[in-house]
């Protein structure tokens, strides 16, 4: 009887921690809205984030595989979306980040200096309390000037929801091939892990106590 009850219990808590998260599983490009994890490397750990901050994990997420991912061809400037599998809840910031693989993005591991950030959504502040882009979907541009080749684009959501816990990262990279770029070797670059710190304000504010400002944590982003 007791380990039948410790079997359901485990069994519910494990239920109730994969449907509590998200994973950004679908991406749209050229106009399309992709199949799911279609040109997204398909991680192993459900919807659950990485907690990590020295993990390689950090990069693409856990059990991401570039061998088996398809790579996408979309034109520089145009605009693409990632999509979760349901609406992002815990606040916190979001950003997307894009790597240039020396070969393929297939068999590139995003190791070295290499990440450079081209978006940042922090909080907006007004009549004393802080909103976040709390959306299913994000959209965005790419770069116009960034150069052609293959790339890693990591889309990464931080919950900082649990002041004195430990942040969550959500975080998923799909592979494209960028056609129609500039010459601009966008900057500045930083390696994951490494960019983020247990002491970046933004990875240790309480949002509930005298929250006025945010800065989002990593690079600036990078500009054309
Ligand atoms: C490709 O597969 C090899 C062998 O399983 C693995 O070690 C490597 O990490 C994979 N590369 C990427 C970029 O996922
Ligand atoms: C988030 O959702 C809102 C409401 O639908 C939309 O106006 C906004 O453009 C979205 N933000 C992004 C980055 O996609
Ligand atoms: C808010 O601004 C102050 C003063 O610049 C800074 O010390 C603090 O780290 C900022 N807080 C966050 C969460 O970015
Ligand atoms: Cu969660």
């Amino acid at each position: 009887m007791k380990s039948f009850t410790t079997v359901a219990f485990g069994l519910s808590a494990l239920v109730s921690q994969v449907s509590c998260h998200y994973i950004f599983n679908t991406l749209t490009a050229n106009g399309q809205k992709y199949a799911t994890y279609q040109y997204i490397r398909e991680n192993t750990n459900n919807n659950s984030p990485v907690t990590d901050l020295t993990s390689d994990d950090l990069r693409c997420n856990v059990g991401a595989n570039g061998n088996t991912t398809a790579t996408v061809s979309v034109a520089a400037g145009s605009t693409v979306a990632f999509t979760a599998d349901q609406t992002v809840y815990h606040q916190g910031p979001v950003s997307v980040y894009m790597a240039k693989a020396p070969t393929t993005a297939s068999a590139f591991d995003g190791s070295g200096d290499v990440w450079f950030k081209i978006l940042d959504l922090g909080p907006t502040f007004s009549g004393g309390s802080a909103t976040w882009v709390l959306n299913q979907t994000y959209t965005f541009d790419l770069p116009t000037c960034v150069q052609d080749g293959d790339y890693l684009l990591r889309i990464q959501q931080l919950a900082i929801h649990n002041p004195g816990g430990t942040p969550q990262f959500y975080i998923e990279c799909a592979q494209i091939t960028i056609t129609g770029g500039g010459t601009t070797d966008l900057a500045p670059k930083v390696a994951i892990p490494g960019a983020f710190k247990a002491t970046d304000p933004g990875y240790t504010v309480n949002i509930y106590n005298g929250f006025t400002n945010y800065t989002v944590p990593g690079p600036a982003v990078a500009t054309c």
